[in-house]
This record gives C-alpha cells, sequence and structure tokens, in this order.
C-alpha cells in the first residue's frame, strides 16, 4: 500500500472533467488556480457520508481485526484512502456529531455532552445548511444526537429535507422502538414495544431502506447523504432473520456486558453495517452515480472495551474482545476509550472512496478531526463555509494534491478533561485539578511516558492554548419539554412521576446521567 504524497497524479484537466466542468474549477480555485464561473448545467458531486456508532479503530478485517469481518469497507480502503490520524470531535456520540456537523471544536460548539437536553441553537450552522443552501438534497438515517423533538435542535430545521430515525440517544438504544420519526412525525413500528431484544420490526433495515430511497429519488441532482447509524452500539439486540446474524449466531463466542450472545451480535452489526454499505455502493454503480459520489465511512468516537468478561466461564478480555483500540499485527494499544481523552477515546477508523479520483491504495496520516467535515464537504460542493470555524478542509489530502493546510493545534474538551494536540505532542488534563500530562505520539503512541516534566515550555503553551479555546456554552432552547422527554424514556415505558429524567431543570449531563443509569440497569440486568 502506498503512501498518498502531496503531489499525485489528478491533472487540472482530470479533476474538471470528474467534477463536469467549470463548477469544478470554481468550487476549487485554491487548488486548481482557476476563477472560472460556476455553469449551472454542470454536476455537483454527490456525498455519502456513512458514521457507525462505536465501530472503532481495529474493527475491520483490512487491518487484521481476527474476528470481525467487513469485506465492503475493506475494498474501500484498498481502492481508496485510509485516514491514520482522524479524530473525533468529542470521546461520546453527542459532542462528536456536533463537531461534525458545526465545524467547531469542543470549546466552541453547542452540544458537548450526551443526554439531549442541550440541543443545537437555532443560529448553529450545519454541514446540511451550507450543502442545502449550495443546492444540494439533504437526507439523514439514523441518530441524530442533537436535539430531541421540541427543541431548537431538530435535523429539519438544521439543514435536512429529511431525516429519518432517532432524534434522541437512548431513544436509540433499541433497536425495536415503538416508533422512529421522520422531520419530527412518529412513524409507528407496529409489534414493536422498545424491547432492547426483540420485536416485530429491527430499525436498522427500515432506516437502510430509508437511504436507499432518497439516493434513488435524487440521483439526478447532487444529494448529501448522511447515514450516522447506530450498529453495533448497544443494546445488542438484532433481527433474528438478519443475514449477518446467521453468519455470527453459532460462533463459541460468550463474551458480554448482560448477555452469552452480546458479542456475537456485535460482529454481526458491524458485518450488517458493511453489507449495508456494500448495498449503497452497488446501488450506485447501479444508477450510475458511482464516479461522481465521494464515499466516507468513519467511527464516530473512540472504541470501547466492550465485553471484557466471558458469560459465564469468567474469562477475561482486559481490552475488550474485540480489541478495538489494540493494533492486533503488533499488540500496541491506545490508551483509554470512548469517553476519555486519550487517544482510545478520540481515534477513529477513516476510509474514503472516489472511484478514479481518490488514489487507490493510499494511507494519509494527515492529522484531522471532525471540525474538518465541513469545511471540506463546503469546498468540494462550491459553497461558502460559514466564518469562525475551526475546521480545515482536507480536500486537498483527498486529492492527494498539495497545499494541504495543518492545524497549529487542535482541542478537546470533556465534562472536566482538556486535551490539546500540537503535531505529534498531545497535552491531556484527565481530570478536574489533575496535573498535565504531556506525550510524544511520534514514539509513544501508548501514552505510557509522561514528559510533561521535561517540557514545561510545552504544557505551559497548551494550557494557554486550552484557557483560549475554551468558551462557555451557549444552549439551545427547549420549547416542548414534554415532547423531548417522551422520546428520551419511551423506551422505558414514557415519563413517569418521579422520574428524574421528566424534571423540569434537568438539563446536560445530569439528564443523561439518571436516563443512561436507568437503560444500563434495564438493559444489562
Ligand atoms: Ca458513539
Amino acid at each position: 500500500m502506498k503512501r498518498a504524497t502531496q503531489t499525485n497524479g489528478m491533472s487540472r484537466r482530470d479533476f474538471i472533467r470528474l467534477t463536469g466542468g467549470a463548477l469544478g474549477a470554481a468550487a476549487l480555485p485554491s487548488l486548481l488556480g482557476t476563477s472560472a464561473p460556476a455553469s449551472q448545467e454542470a454536476r455537483k458531486l454527490n456525498i455519502l457520508y456513512v458514521v457507525l456508532d462505536e465501530w472503532g479503530y481495529y474493527e475491520m478485517s483490512g487491518v487484521g481485526n481476527p474476528h470481525l469481518e467487513t469485506p465492503n469497507i475493506d475494498r474501500l480502503m484498498k481502492e481508496g484512502l485510509r485516514f491514520t490520524q482522524m479524530l473525533a470531535g468529542g470521546p461520546v456520540c453527542a459532542p462528536t456529531r456536533c463537531a461534525l456537523m458545526t465545524g467547531l471544536h469542543a470549546g466552541h460548539m453547542t452540544v458537548r455532552a450526551n443526554g439531549g437536553a442541550d440541543p443545537l441553537r437555532a443560529d448553529d450552522v450545519t454541514t446540511a445548511d451550507v450543502l442545502k443552501k449550495a443546492g444540494y438534497a439533504t437526507g439523514g438515517f439514523g441518530k441524530w444526537g442533537l436535539g430531541g423533538r421540541g427543541t431548537s435542535g431538530v435535523p429539519e430545521k438544521h439543514g435536512f429535507d429529511v431525516f429519518f430515525g432517532y432524534y434522541d440517544q437512548v431513544h436509540a438504544h433499541s433497536y425495536f422502538p415503538r416508533y422512529l420519526l421522520r422531520n419530527s412525525e412518529e412513524v409507528p413500528l407496529e409489534g414493536n414495544t422498545g424491547d432492547f431484544y426483540q420485536g416485530r420490526k429491527f430499525s436498522q433495515s427500515l432506516i437502510y431502506e430509508q437511504a436507499r430511497q432518497f439516493i434513488r429519488d435524487n440521483k439526478d441532482r447532487p444529494f448529501f447523504c448522511y447515514c450516522p447509524w447506530t450498529p453495533p452500539h448497544g443494546a445488542w439486540g438484532i433481527d433474528p432473520d438478519e443475514p449477518s446474524w446467521q453468519k455470527f449466531k453459532d460462533k463459541p463466542w460468550t463474551a458480554g456486558q448482560g448477555k452469552p450472545t452480546d458479542a456475537r451480535v456485535y460482529a454481526a452489526m458491524v458485518h450488517m453495517d458493511d453489507r449495508q454499505i456494500g448495498g449503497l455502493l452497488d446501488l450506485l454503480a447501479e444508477l450510475k452515480i458511482a464516479d461522481r459520489t465521494l464515499v466516507i465511512v468513519t467511527g464516530d468516537n473512540g472504541g470501547v472495551d466492550y465485553f471484557a468478561r466471558d458469560l459465564p466461564s469468567g474469562e477475561t478480555h482486559p481490552r475488550g474482545f474485540f480489541a478495538p483500540n489494540v493494533d492486533p499485527r503488533t499488540g500496541k494499544a491506545f490508551r483509554g476509550q470512548k469517553g476519555n481523552l486519550y487517544e482510545g477515546g478520540l481515534r477513529v477508523p477513516a476510509v474514503a472512496y472516489w472511484p478514479g479520483r481518490i488514489k487507490a491504495g493510499s494511507v494519509s496520516d494527515h492529522l484531522c478531526c471532525f471540525p474538518d467535515v465541513l469545511p471540506t464537504l463546503a469546498e468540494l460542493s462550491g459553497a461558502k463555509a460559514p466564518g469562525g470555524i475551526d475546521g480545515i478542509s482536507i480536500l486537498p489530502t483527498l486529492l492527494g494534491q498539495g497545499g494541504q493546510r495543518q492545524h497549529e493545534y487542535l482541542y478537546w474538551e470533556y465534562g472536566q478533561q482538556v486535551a490539546v494536540r500540537i503535531g505529534q505532542l498531545k497535552g491531556i488534563r484527565p481530570k478536574a485539578g489533575a496535573p498535565w500530562e504531556l506525550y510524544d505520539l511520534s514514539t509513544d503512541i501508548e501514552e505510557k511516558r509522561d514528559i510533561a516534566s521535561d517540557r514545561p515550555d510545552v504544557v505551559a503553551r497548551m494550557k494557554s492554548l486550552a484557557e483560549q479555546a475554551h468558551q462557555p456554552v451557549r444552549p439551545g432552547e427547549i420549547l416542548d419539554r414534554e415532547l423531548m422527554t417522551k422520546d428520551h424514556t419511551i423506551n422505558l415505558g414514557g415519563p413517569r412521576k418521579g422520574n428524574p429524567q421528566t424534571q423540569p431543570e434537568t438539563r446536560g449531563v445530569a439528564f443523561t446521567g439518571a436516563a443512561d443509569a436507568r437503560t444500563r440497569r434495564e438493559t444489562y440486568r
């Protein structure tokens, strides 16, 4: 596999041909050295952006995972580009999606915690807003997480023509919910009870079909198909007829959180995601739009050491049964996991595919982060990114061209954790009041040797950058708390008297904690 270089083979003529002529030239003046006007007839590029919830860095067969099978993603990697340093916007679901959608880092963005009670503000500008304004059909299919019904954060008010799936993350804990949402309207799933393990209608099958339909319906115009799919996130219930379950159900694996089937369902979900990605690739080919569609597939936050113990044997797997943060070829491990700011919480797998345009089999070590998505897709579509964002377009890297701008630094905060990255130096304050730690990732990818005392100058600079980067949250609005709470509690039977989730002043982390604690009890008992 060859490394991407700063000068690869795409000529200006090639690029203009592939982007349909003048529009491509207008979209990329900085790269192509032209200011030719856009043509209304020009065909813009489609964007298929898939985000798999919890999918870990080493959870694909193409990088040597011994248990998981991902032939389609492996193919994307072989025929496209793999990023080795794509970093999540946050170590859990909602903040990382917020960075992806707004181009802001964690010190600037609106949604900095899971829970759903801190929605996007009405004036937040999203990737979908930008693309819609550029003439794209915009559809989202999966788990939104940036504002429930009855808040200022709903996706249909943030650039999406249609969003189908879950708005609330706790709603998404069941794959057999009583209903899904389409632009805030309930779509009943008859026969489902919100049970975590069984029901008549498996949500991911419906979400996948809706994404396919959206692509079909918009094949003749540019589209942004955003697929933030929930699998392989728990709870690990799956349609018994799902073909990928048939493949894994008889494996002799009993590692689990609460059920001995958990690891098998997890593997089936990863395989199902992969199969559905293959299905979308086939659809693009069938519709003859593959050559003008950029496909990106990533995880959302760092992997989780799921299934640390076999049930009932008690055998332990300290880095999880599938070891999402352990390189299967070297045994080296990213420290930590989802929920913290060590590399294990931030590194996500990421592949980009654009047949004939992105160089096949390339690997990029470019240091990039989820806020980079908005400016990248804006540049690709010829749209203007909003001012004041933190992301930097990675289009030069995607196209293997020169001129890639680098981040002066990257910044994260999550609760009381703070981290700063300058090149290969990583500073982290792992909890409130703790001393800063400093690691040189170029020689210490496992973050084992704290060099803070050797480099006080670097630590001082990182502290200063962190202070500058943090701004207080300006939260969105809750317009109808009852409606918002309904989706958050529906799997558990809806709002109940005394349920802390329904208390009027409960926001943010407190809201999350109560809901997640209950869900865990219900799910993993
Ligand atoms: Ca997640």
